[in-house]
């Protein structure tokens, strides 16, 4: 076979990784450029093109592009679109590929040469990665690569992507990339004739170009490569009187494909001992995708999630929890009162280190997630879900953003450019904000452990099952927005319709063992996340928080009015008191007064006048207005509710040593002595946590992804009217049946 002349090395500026979902072109760009973009064994991660850097053995710097998978370059979903547009070079704020790495799955050679025969006809210099090899292998299928390179006509190079293997040959070959030869296509003869006759209407292209692209305008491609020439009435008027039924044409168009790729099959690939249907993959999915068994497996890894984010996480938030207060006191301690030391302690310690706490639960969370994703777990996973999904109007697509939402929602909200009905994809980006996600999981802990841990079973029959009970709670928690939302879902497809129904295929991937390099690295990024946010965001608002809790301060004659409504009875020392007795009384009655004064100062500042004014509206769900106040706060980001209350319980507390949060909320009481949190409080507050969208950046990623501001204020306004009527029932039903 015959094939244009290489790339000169300084006329490449620009590669792209194009190739099918899951095969490893991330890895490869990992590889390549030394960034750490994300990686799972599951297609359809990447949804967006990403830009690195990288170094050829001669010293020139190239740009490398990353791709979204895609099977074929007639693109459905948005994600396709982007990969579809760079490879073609149709988008203006991206230049056109120099060179084509094609990343091909040598473990499925057949099925990604299928786009390798799309991407020959793009006519631009092309190399083959052969990623996977190490899979091939093992399966005593090698790909013979040498053999490949020749029917190609391009370089092949068999690579290991996670392993780096075969990364420096690839760069180098880089430079011998080649334009290959276009292959003959067998079709049937009237489609042949028809695609001859709409040709002859393309005088103004190259005569080997007419062919392609008069094969794509009667299959009625969509890309904006073909606009102008469906624009044409020459075109138009040949596109008619050839008369071919466009899916015919692509049917024959796929036959032909696969004709060729048949017979470069046979001669790269061995026959070796391999047997389908005897893999450890094979027989471990007969039970993990089994309708029933698979579900129950299902439940089973969630529940063990739920326990182990308590059971093994309490010990290290004691530590972590013993850390920032340790931390706290060395900065502090040695200060005098006043503001500055207010500020540090009750501001800064509290507010961040509040929510800092709860790092070793998230990242267990993640780290749990990372290994489900990377084993390929999660692709049968959705496999099983696609059946319960499509019965509320969602897709088997929907089911990796709505999982990844757990973790943030924005990614999971990204993750659904893989769903192409828009309808679907709309339903699901409505819906994602209702799963869990890590900025709730403070809020969570706080409530749950403060309500639901030692303090409340210490002494009774349930204190071996604490974790048990909290883990329980922490899962009907997950559930809850499960079930908002399956039903919110299911109200899009009654109003929306369901729009297109597009057939959910999916891969299921080999299963691979975590790379723990790999694992470890996302729960870290993850995690980094979370606390960068903490170091930066949570960090201004705390000090913001604290100002509001602690100015404007108390005029000294309310000072005075306070200390004298508390005072207006004689302390009573009994004739008998001993003098440690009498000390103690009379500092008994010292600290109620100091408690009084720092409770009215803090309804005095601007927090506390804040809370008051909106407290009508919480009060029905059980809430005070400190409550109230953090609820405003956590509007911004969920996870702020913590900080505000451990600055405003730290602001209102008198005593110099750091009381837990979790303590001292269980401690508060109304000035009737009744207390202010009770377990019923909690759930109300939990169903609001769960139901409640509170997050600026999701508004505008789902502004963005859905082009206008409709959607976004419709979603917020229906999740946090959702929330209130949930919060609202709860409460009231549930302190009818339970008490306060
Ligand atoms: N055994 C083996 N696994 C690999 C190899 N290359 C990548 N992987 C694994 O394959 C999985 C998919 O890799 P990704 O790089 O995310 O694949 P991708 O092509 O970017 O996938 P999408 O972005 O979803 O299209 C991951 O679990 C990788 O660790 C390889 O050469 N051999
Ligand atoms: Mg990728």
């Amino acid at each position: 076979m015959t094939s244009a002349p290489a790339a000169a090395p300084s006329a490449i500026r620009t590669i792209a990784l194009g190739g099918n979902p899951n095969c490893g072109k991330t890895t490869l760009f990992n590889a390549l450029t030394g960034l750490r973009q994300k990686v799972a064994n599951y297609p359809g991660i990447t949804v967006d093109k990403k830009t690195g850097r990288c170094t050829l053995p001669d010293g020139h710097v190239i740009n490398v592009l990353d791709l979204p998978g895609t099977y074929s370059l007639v693109a459905n979903s948005p994600d396709e679109q982007v990969a579809m547009e760079v490879l073609r070079g149709l988008r203006p704020d991206t230049p056109a590929p120099d060179v084509i790495v094609a990343v091909v799955d040598a473990s499925n050679l057949a099925r990604n040469l299928y786009l390798v025969s799309q991407l020959i006809e793009l006519r631009r210099p092309m190399v083959v990665a052969l990623n996977m090899s190490d899979i091939a292998n093992r399966r005593g299928q090698p790909v013979d690569a040498v053999a490949l390179a020749r029917e190609l006509g391009v370089p092949v190079i068999p690579v290991v992507g996670h392993r780096g293997d075969g990364v420096d040959a690839l760069k180098s070959a880089l430079t011998q990339a080649t334009v290959p030869a276009l292959p003959t296509w067998l079709l049937p003869e009237a489609i042949a004739t028809a695609i001859t006759t709409v040709g002859n209407a393309l005088p103004a292209l190259p005569h080997a170009e007419r062919e392609r692209f008069a094969r794509r305008l009667l299959a009625q491609e969509t890309a904006a490569d073909l606009a102008a020439a469906r624009a044409d009435p020459a075109v138009a008027a040949a596109l008619a009187n050839a008369a071919a039924d466009p899916a015919t044409v692509m049917q024959a168009d796929i036959e032909a494909r696969y004709h060729w790729i048949d017979a470069i099959v046979a001669r790269v690939v061995q026959p070796g001992a391999f047997k389908p249907g005897t893999t450890l993959t094979d027989r471990v999915d007969a039970v993990l995708v089994h309708p029933v068994l698979g579900l129950g497996v299902f439940g089973l890894i969630m529940a063990t999630l739920f326990v182990t984010l308590f059971l093994v996480a309490d010990p290290l938030m004691g530590m972590c929890e013993a850390a920032v207060s340790w931390l706290g006191e060395l900065v502090t301690g040695s200060m005098d009162g006043g503001t500055l030391k207010s500020l540090l302690a009750d501001g800064v310690f509290a507010g961040v280190g509040g929510v800092v706490v709860f790092v070793p639960q998230i990242a267990l969370l993640f780290l749990f997630l990372a290994i489900l994703e990377d084993s390929g777990y999660l692709a049968r996973a959705a496999f099983l879900m696609d059946r319960l999904l499509s019965k509320v109007g969602l897709h088997g697509r929907s089911f990796i953003p709505m999982l990844s939402s757990f973790a943030c929602a924005i990614p999971g909200i990204m993750a659904t450019r893989t769903i192409e009905s828009r309808n679907e994809r709309l339903a699901t980006i409505l819906v994602a904000p209702f799963m869990s996600c890590s900025a709730r999981l403070p809020v969570y802990g706080l409530l749950i452990g403060a309500f639901f841990g030692a303090a409340m079973f210490a002494g009774t029959p349930y204190e071996p099952y604490i974790w048990l009970i909290q883990g329980g709670i922490m899962l009907a928690c997950y559930v809850l927005g499960i079930l908002a939302a399956v039903v919110t879902a299911y109200g899009c497809k009654l109003f929306l319709g369901k729009g297109a129904v597009t057939p959910f295929i999916l891969e299921l991937p080999t299963y691979k063992l975590p790379q723990p390099g790999e694992v470890v690295r996302q729960m870290w990024s993850n995690t980094a996340k979370f606390l960068t946010k903490a170091g930066t965001i949570i960090f201004c608002l705390s000090i913001v928080l604290w100002a509001m809790a602690y100015f404007p301060r108390l005029p000294n004659e309310k000072i005075l009015e306070v200390t004298n409504r508390h005072n207006t009875t004689p302390v009573v020392i009994p004739a008998d008191a001993t003098p440690e007795r009498e000390t103690e009384i009379r500092n008994a009655r010292a600290s109620e007064i100091d408690s009084a004064v720092a409770g009215a100062q803090l309804e005095y500042s601007i927090s506390g006048r804040i809370g008051h004014v909106i407290e009508p509206v919480i009060a029905p769900l059980g809430s005070d207005w400190k409550i109230g106040g953090g609820l405003i706060a956590a509007l911004a980001a969920r996870e702020v509710f913590v900080s505000n209350l451990s600055v405003v319980y730290s602001v209102g507390n008198v005593e110099d040593d750091q009381t837990p949060l979790d303590e001292a909320i269980r401690a508060d009481t109304y000035d009737n002595g009744k207390p202010v949190w009770t377990p019923m409080v909690a759930v109300s507050l939990l169903v609001w946590f769960v139901l409640a969208m509170q997050c600026i950046s999701t508004t505008a990623i789902v502004r963005r992804e859905t082009g206008g501001w409709s959607w976004p204020l419709f979603q917020l306004v229906y999740m946090n009217v959702v929330a209130y009527g949930a919060a609202l029932i709860t409460f009231q039903v549930g302190s009818r049946i339970f008490g306060g």
